[in-house]
């Protein structure tokens, strides 16, 4: 049984109060997880650890940010496997996405830090310096589907600009956060400059998003916890980052090259147990082609490995909309059902015929389960690619005319006969209720910092 601690100036710690961290492979208990509710210390902690921190050049930053991310590859296999323990998800994807990626955040920022450079405007008489400063100390709250992949996201940027961090990881999902904290310990960077505290969401998350000492809050999570977050820190006056849900459609045009289009569409269906924010939930495709389509990809889809879904309670949402599909009129074409054993596995499903507006096609499932449109004319297919509430990603698969579409959606992130396929520089967000603002390269660099700009006059 794992004791998963708190991490605060430097200390671990491990609270009398805590909860049950459960297996979604077999329903087991893997962990004891502490209930913070208090945040006083680990704010002050991150408060006084900013003056120094804030203080280092930042190619001394990039310096630390090199050094997180070579003793995160020493240990990459028990990432994988905390990951893979805590998630569900096959220990190959554990390994090779968020593994992977959690160590390519802290060195792509130590990279990008490097080549940061302060612009200046010059004008006839006197010219302007663009500096970037700290913000301070920086709340960071991230969710279930990719968690330590989602939480370094936001740490390594937060860090390069020399803030300070209280991060506040799932509450279904510790372990890699707090192997983490153990690996900022082991490496000896300085105490308080990393702070992580376990627990819920309501008490201590809400507690970061309100405490008047941290300044700023990114936040990726659910769009109804992104609306309550927004709520409490907007009178404050905190910087805001919030990246929220999505209904992504993949669009079929009759042009795509099906060899590509199929094993893609697939892997945007169920990636992750169709547990990420950009998966392509909607299937859009052309009815000329329709048929061709449907056939392969199920035939595909046989051989996809998944795993469970994060939790019974989040399967038992995800059964629900099963059902509310079939109320709606909708046939299950695959899928659907609970395989018979332990753990909250459920089968990748696949629904038919039902309207584009219906409930099951607009709101987020946040599963494996996907519904299929067909349309007859471009129009068509923008329409109803735009018409949810979200607006996060989508995906366009056309030899000739991918881009011309990819323009009229209405989302923060378009892929073009490929998905999921990431340059860490661009901006990452969404549109609608999926979001404001946008991660990734300089848009995280300018999140984190607090942008001034000093007008030297001539004399
Ligand atoms: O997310 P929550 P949940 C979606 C998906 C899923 C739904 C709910 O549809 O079914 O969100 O999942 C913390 N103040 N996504 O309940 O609650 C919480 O502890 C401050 C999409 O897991 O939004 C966790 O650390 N923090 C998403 C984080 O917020 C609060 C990925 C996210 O949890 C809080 C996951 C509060 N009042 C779910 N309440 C994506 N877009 O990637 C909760 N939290």
């Amino acid at each position: 049984m794992i004791q998963v601690e708190n991490l605060v100036n430097g200390q671990h710690i491990f609270l009398e109060e805590s909860f049950d961290d459960i297996s979604p492979l077999d329903s087991t208990i893997i962990a004891k997880v502490p209930r913070t509710k208090k945040i006083d210390e680990a704010v002050m902690a991150a408060t006084e650890a900013q003056l120094q921190w804030g203080s280092l050049s930042i190619i001394e930053r990039c310096y630390w940010l090199d050094n997180i991310a070579n003793a995160l590859e020493d240990k990459i296999e028990e990432i994988a496997e905390l990951e893979s323990l805590d998630t569900g998800k096959p220990y190959d994807i554990a390994r090779n996405v968020d593994a992977e990626r959690s160590i390519n955040n802290f060195r792509f920022f130590a990279k990008f830090g490097r080549e940061i450079r302060d612009d200046e405007f010059v004008m006839e008489d006197a010219i302007n310096h663009i500096i970037r400063k700290p913000i301070g100390v920086v709340g960071l709250i991230s969710p279930w589907n990719l968690p330590l992949y989602l939480l370094t996201w936001k740490i390594a940027p937060a860090l390069l600009m020399g803030n300070t961090i209280i991060a506040k990881p799932s509450e279904i999902t510790p372990l890699t956060a707090h192997l983490f904290g153990q690996i900022c310990t082991d490496i000896g960077l300085p105490k308080g400059v990393i702070n992580i505290l376990h627990g819920y969401g309501s008490e201590v998350g809400q507690e970061i998003v309100s405490h008047p000492d941290i300044k700023a809050i990114s936040f990726t999570g659910g769009t109804s916890t992104g609306r309550i977050v927004a709520a409490t820190a907007a009178p404050l006056f905190k910087k805001l980052s919030l990246e929220l849900g999505g209904k992504n459609a993949s669009i079929i045009l009759d042009d795509a090259d099906l060899d590509i289009t199929v094993p893609g569409v697939l892997r945007a269906s169920f990636l992750n147990s169709g547990q990420i924010c950009l998966c392509g939930s909607r299937i859009l495709v052309h009815s000329s082609i329709a048929e061709e389509f449907l056939t392969r990809y199920l035939s595909e889809l046989k051989d996809f490995e998944i795993g469970p879904v994060i939790s019974e309670e989040h399967r038992n949402k995800i059964l629900s909309y099963i059902q509310l599909a079939k109320d709606e009129g909708g046939a299950i074409i695959a899928g659907g059902n609970i395989p018979d054993k332990a753990g909250s596995w459920i089968e990748p499903t696949v629904i038919g015929g039902i309207s584009h507006n219906s409930r099951t096609a607009t709101e987020e499932i946040f599963g494996p389960v996907v519904t299929i449109h067909t349309f007859d004319t471009d129009d068509e297919a923008i329409e109803i690619a735009n018409c949810t509430e979200y607006g996060l990603a989508g995906s366009v698969w056309s030899k000739e005319r991918g881009f011309e579409i990819a323009e009229r959606i209405d989302s923060g992130m378009v892929w073009v006969n490929t998905w999921l396929h990431r340059d860490l520089r661009v901006p990452f967000g969404g549109v609608k209720n999926s979001g404001v603002g946008r991660e990734g390269g300089m848009w995280s660099v300018n999140f984190f910092s607090e942008v001034v700009n000093i007008c030297v006059k001539e004399h």
